[in-house]
């Protein structure tokens, strides 16, 4: 596992993550930085797909992008932390390496889902991304690689103090 700064969309990975919506109809953050970059395409295959619960992702091509595929997962809504948001949030991350590593994708980049339109405290959803990726890593072949995409040094200071904290004994 590793923190990188950069816009998720230049990433050259097998798997990049989409923070999508349960509709899966194009939005803003970087499920809109993803259509931008990646063509209209995206979309209609989007659509003929139809939905994707929260909690759950979904796997498309990734047309004019340098990953290879894009899975689209769909976090909760934060609404104060007592409505099952950190058990949803750490299902979108399971569910898109169980995804990922059933597609033969070994490299994936995930930004931090949840945590700009919908309201996900960062330094919660930083520990909950690093603990939940690290526990599913354990005994797991198939990823070689898992990238935390941070879009900006704040986030990018969370994960890195959720990535020191891992290792210490
Ligand atoms: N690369 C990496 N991370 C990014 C990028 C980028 N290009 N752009 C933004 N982020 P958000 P959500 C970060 O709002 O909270 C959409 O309308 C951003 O700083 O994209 O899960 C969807 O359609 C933040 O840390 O996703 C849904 O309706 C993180 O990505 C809704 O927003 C997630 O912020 C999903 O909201």
């Amino acid at each position: 596992m590793q923190a990188v700064a950069a816009d998720i969309t230049t990433l050259a990975v097998d798997a990049i993550v989409n923070a999508a919506n349960s509709r899966l109809i194009r939005g803003g953050g970087v499920d809109g930085a993803i259509h931008r970059a990646a063509g209209p395409e995206l979309q209609e295959e989007l659509n003929a797909i139809g939905g994707c619960d929260t909690g759950q992702a979904v796997i498309t091509k990734a047309y004019r992008l340098p990953a290879r595929r894009i899975i689209h997962t769909v976090g909760p809504v934060w609404q104060g932390g007592m409505k099952g948001e950190a058990a949803l949030l750490a299902s979108c991350y399971r569910t898109s390496l169980a995804l990922a590593a059933g597609h033969a994708l070994r490299t994936i980049a995930f930004p931090a889902i949840s945590t700009g339109i919908y309201g996900y405290p960062l330094g919660d959803a930083t520990e909950i991304a690093v603990a939940t990726v690290a526990e599913a890593l354990r005994g797991e072949d198939a990823i070689d690689r898992v990238v935390f995409c941070c879009f900006g040094a704040e986030a990018l200071r969370h994960y890195q103090r959720a990535l020191a904290a891992m290792v210490k004994p």
